[in-house]
């Protein structure tokens, strides 16, 4: 990595915020110009799903007058879980000391990402949280966030995790903790990829440490949520909370599903 060594941070290297997209052109250049400012020595990186209404384009035409700013071109639609996994090998191939995640419709707000950045210099995995103390959601109907808060709620009790927001995308990890992570043996694609990701950090006995945000709901462009990634992340998340009763109550395994 030619550009690395500023750090405003600590001592733990440069950031690299990876923002996954899939038809997010109306969306990706006030993402990217909104992170740029925010963080301004960090660098950017947006995995691109061939979206059709031409956001790769737009972001090779951002990445080409600013170094900060990558482009890697999947060539499908393949999930938000696969495009973070092949974000997070470019990130540790290159060189990044931190690798964020985050959505690029403005729903994660790259003005709080200073204070999960901090908050990463005692903590393994940093998460932006909805619904701790502090931390809200706007402009969402009342029935996305009770599936949201009843999603998590379930996922906390079934896995044994401690996180209020086991389902959020705005997260830092240290290299280090992406490292250990296991993330060869990951197949989750939707949301259950953040639950898969965030019970492995737990499982391994990373410091995960939980800090409010306000989640802004996207005010262009379509969500990609889908009655799929909902019942595909219920489903894993019942299986896995029942491998690792199933592992506990006969003694077997170390309780990992
Ligand atoms: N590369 C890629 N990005 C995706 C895919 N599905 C969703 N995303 C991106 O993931 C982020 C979150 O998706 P979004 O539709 O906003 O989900 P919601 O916030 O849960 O409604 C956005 O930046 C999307 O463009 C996908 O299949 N591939
Ligand atoms: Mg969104």
């Amino acid at each position: 990595m030619s550009d690395g060594g500023q750090q405003n941070y600590g001592p733990l290297g440069t950031a690299l915020v990876i923002i996954p997209t899939y038809n997010e052109a109306e969306n990706i250049g006030l993402i990217v110009g909104r992170v740029r400012a925010a963080v301004p020595e960090a660098h950017i990186l947006v995995a691109d799903d061939n979206s059709p209404d031409g956001t790769g384009k737009l972001a090779d035409e951002l990445a080409a007058g600013d170094e900060h700013v990558h482009v890697l071109h999947r060539k499908g639609k393949e999930g938000l879980g696969a495009a973070y996994l092949a974000g997070f090998a470019w990130g540790l191939e290159n060189g990044y000391g931190v690798i964020v995640e985050m959505d690029a419709d403005g729903s994660h707000q790259p003005e709080e990402l200073p204070r999960l950045l901090t908050a990463l210099a005692g903590a393994d995995l940093v998460l932006g949280s909805r619904w701790v103390p502090g931390g809200r959601v706007v402009n969402w109907p009342k029935s996305r966030e009770i599936l949201s808060r009843g999603g998590s709620t379930y996922s906390r009790l079934m896995l044994n995790v401690p996180i209020r927001d086991v389902t959020g995308g705005y997260r830092a990890f240290r290299r280090e903790t992406l490292e250990g992570l296991g993330l060869d043996e990951v197949a989750s694609a939707g949301y259950c990829f953040q639950v898969d990701l965030a019970r492995r950090a737990v499982q391994k006995g990373f410091r995960v440490v939980e800090v409010p945000i306000t989640f802004v709901e996207r005010e262009f462009g379509d969500s990609k949520m889908s009655k799929d990634i909902v019942v595909e992340a219920l489903w894993r998340v019942t299986q896995w909370g029942v491998k690792a009763q199933v592992a506990k109550l006969t003694g077997k395994g170390s309780g990992k599903a």
